[in-house]
């Protein structure tokens, strides 16, 4: 159950991952685009996961539809704004929102730092209208390479001062943290926080590599952590959280069930793990899901739960100031 008392929050959230449905029919129409389908209902199977996907790359392909509508920086900033109004919506009082500029902008030639600055824009207006608090975290999408990286990593860094964090996310087993060392010294040289999608596709070495090389300060899934007794001790004492984001990674056969995901076991292992969505729209799934059905099949008591809850405000990137304030 969610703890009314807890403010709610969703910290590993694609934006990117949740256009909806109508919205990409509304785009593909206005830039006159040629969609696989023309209404919600036979458009869902091409934008929304069904059955699980046989991997991680295959989940990820859903995603394309959505930015391959974005034919200018006003579609950006309206996808951006909707989905502030749609984390509202789903009482969520804090939410950490990230995006792969390069993503966005590619399909259109969009330039890279307006896409930022129109994210910025339309999540700035979405909060005005709704009670909720957002942070921005920056992706640099590892599947499209090094170099379309240091772009998005450029892209944010024009925008610094409405920037949290950045992160990397896509193809882990493709391309291995590694050929990214570069990217994420500059990050932090800047004061970005950062975090990193590691040991979902790839394993427990993967993790140890964001946190050593790359400097991650939270770990996206790390799932395989669970293979690797001595980095389970060390993201407890070392505080590094975990977003762990429960029917994802049954969609992209990374876990084979829920009563099997390692969550359960990270939080008896003092781990700080959270509870999140992913890409809710294309997953077809709301945080509450998550926490209503994804988490007690996955095993936690209703006080672990709670502990998760109360996990996504500490490990957020917030300071205690703004940490209180929410409360
Ligand atoms: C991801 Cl872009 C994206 N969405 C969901 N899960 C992911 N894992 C790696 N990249
Ligand atoms: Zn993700």
């Amino acid at each position: 159950m969610i703890d009314t008392t807890i403010p709610l929050t969703d910290i590993h959230r694609h934006l990117d991952g949740n256009i909806r449905a109508q919205t990409i029919l509304d785009l593909g129409r206005q830039f006159n685009l040629a969609l696989p389908a023309t209404t919600l209902e036979t458009l869902r199977p091409h934008v929304q996961v069904g059955d699980n996907e046989p991997d991680l790359v295959s989940f990820l392909q859903k995603l394309d539809w959505g930015v391959k509508v974005l034919g200018d920086l006003d579609a950006c900033r309206r996808i951006a704004q909707e989905n502030v109004e749609d984390a509202a919506r789903a009482g969520i009082h804090y939410a950490e929102l990230r995006f792969s500029p390069g993503y966005m902008a590619m399909t259109h030639h969009l330039p890279i730092a307006g896409v930022v600055e129109a994210v910025i824009d339309g999540v700035r207006a979405g909060c005005q209208q709704h009670n909720i608090d957002v942070r921005l975290i920056g992706i640099m999408s590892r599947t499209f390479g090094e170099e379309a990286c240091l772009a998005e990593l450029d892209g944010l860094l024009a925008h610094r001062d409405h920037i949290t964090a950045v992160d990397l996310a896509g193809d882990e087993l493709g391309f291995p943290g590694s050929e990214f060392l570069s990217h994420f010294t500059q990050a932090r040289d800047a004061g970005f926080r950062v975090t990193v999608h590691a040991g979902e596709a790839a394993g427990p070495e993967s993790i140890w590599q964001a946190i050593r090389e790359l400097g991650a300060e939270r770990i996206g899934h790390g799932v395989k952590a669970i293979e690797d007794r001595a980095l389970m001790d060390f993201l407890a004492e070392h505080h590094i959280g975990i977003e762990s984001c429960l029917t994802s990674n049954i969609q992209t056969s990374t876990v084979s069930s829920l009563a099997q995901h390692p969550l359960k076991a990270f939080l008896e292992h003092g781990i700080l793990a959270t509870l999140n969505t992913d890409d809710p729209a294309v997953q077809g799934i709301e945080l509450a899901h998550e926490y209503h059905h994804a988490a007690p099949a996955a095993g936690l008591s209703a006080a672990q739960i709670r502990q998760a809850q109360e996990n996504g405000l500490t490990i957020a990137f917030l300071s205690d100031a703004e940490k209180a304030a929410i409360r």
